[in-house]
């Protein structure tokens, strides 16, 4: 697997009957589509904005958000979970932003612009922000008929309340979306779409340069959603329990000789995985070596 693509369960999701549509080549913004009747999954990608300077690609960003937004109303449908797949994440400009702050910021914009106040936060959806390697900017939409309800982790500062450390304007996403309308027969009424989600408590990174204690505290930040979902005021205190309940999972690690060992961690830790995905990819904090993202159910 090699991103910029859509984890399994949207393939499985969208299914294939879904309609697609490709987009023009010859505009900015490029936006490819597939639908069904209760979902839309867009494609949207700017090529060659690796190239572009910090001031071309935050309005680059902003712009794709706004477009983005128009092409949702135009369905009637709302966002349910974004990916960001941004070149150069981890590269400084000579100003000193790192891509992602850029990004940041643009995607800031373009929500204020989406949403005509700064007071969007209730209507923030699960997110992924990573990098690939390739020149093209591209962003993954899944949106649905019926909005879903944003979900915060208790061990982990709201991303949209960061401080200025990670940037003048904070990442905007919510840990969770959660989805009272099936995803697909196989989950039942009620799925959790989880975020990117790292070594990361309030809004620290933790273990530096350290996999193993990279992976176990990201699985800890998962297991903490998953306990929360289930009405589990404290940490769960059997991870192996609230890990269960994951159905679905994709994870990144910055290094290619990471890719099978994670693979084997994971499949230990999500015994309902059918199948776990693992790229490798850039991070968008230098000190992070992995993060992993996915759909959880919960009973009840
Ligand atoms: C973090 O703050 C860092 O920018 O959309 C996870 C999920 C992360 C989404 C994003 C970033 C984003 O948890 C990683």
């Amino acid at each position: 697997m090699d991103p910029p693509v859509a984890p399994i369960w949207v393939d499985r999701a969208l299914g294939l009957s879904a309609k697609s549509s490709a987009g023009s080549k010859f505009e900015e913004i490029r936006v490819e589509s597939a639908e069904t009747e209760e979902l839309s999954f867009l494609r949207a990608s700017i090529r060659g904005a690796g190239g572009f300077t910090d001031t071309e690609f935050g309005s680059a960003v902003e712009r794709v958000y706004v477009r983005l937004a128009e092409e949702l109303r135009r369905r009637a449908r709302v966002p349910l979970r974004f990916w960001n797949y941004v070149p150069n994440i981890r590269a400084s400009s000579r100003n000193g932003f790192s891509r992602y702050e850029v990004f940041n910021a643009g995607r800031f914009s373009g929500y204020r612009a989406w949403y005509g106040t700064d007071e969007f936060a209730p209507g923030l959806v699960a997110s992924s922000g990573i990098g690939h390697r390739g020149e093209d900017f591209e962003i993954h939409l899944l949106g649905g008929v019926r909005a879903g309800t944003p979900l915060e982790n208790p061990r982990q500062r709201p991303a949209y309340r960061y401080s200025r450390r990670y940037g003048d304007h904070p990442p905007c996403f919510a840990r969770a979306t959660v989805l009272e309308d099936p995803l697909g027969a196989e989950y039942g009424p009620r799925s959790v779409i989880v975020s990117g989600t790292a070594s990361i408590i309030g809004e620290d990174s933790r273990h530096e340069g350290n996999l193993d204690e990279q992976v176990r505290e990201t699985l800890g930040n998962l297991g903490r959603l998953s306990a929360l979902v289930a009405g589990e005021s404290r940490d769960s205190e059997d991870l192996p329990r609230a890990l269960a309940r994951y159905r679905e999972i994709r994870a990144y690690v910055v290094h290619d000789e990471h890719l099978s060992e994670v693979h084997a961690m994971l499949e230990r830790a999500f015994p309902n995985v059918t199948e776990i995905e693992v790229a490798s990819v850039d991070l968008c904090r230098p000190e992070l070596l992995f993060e992993a993202e996915g759909v959880m159910v919960c009973e009840g």
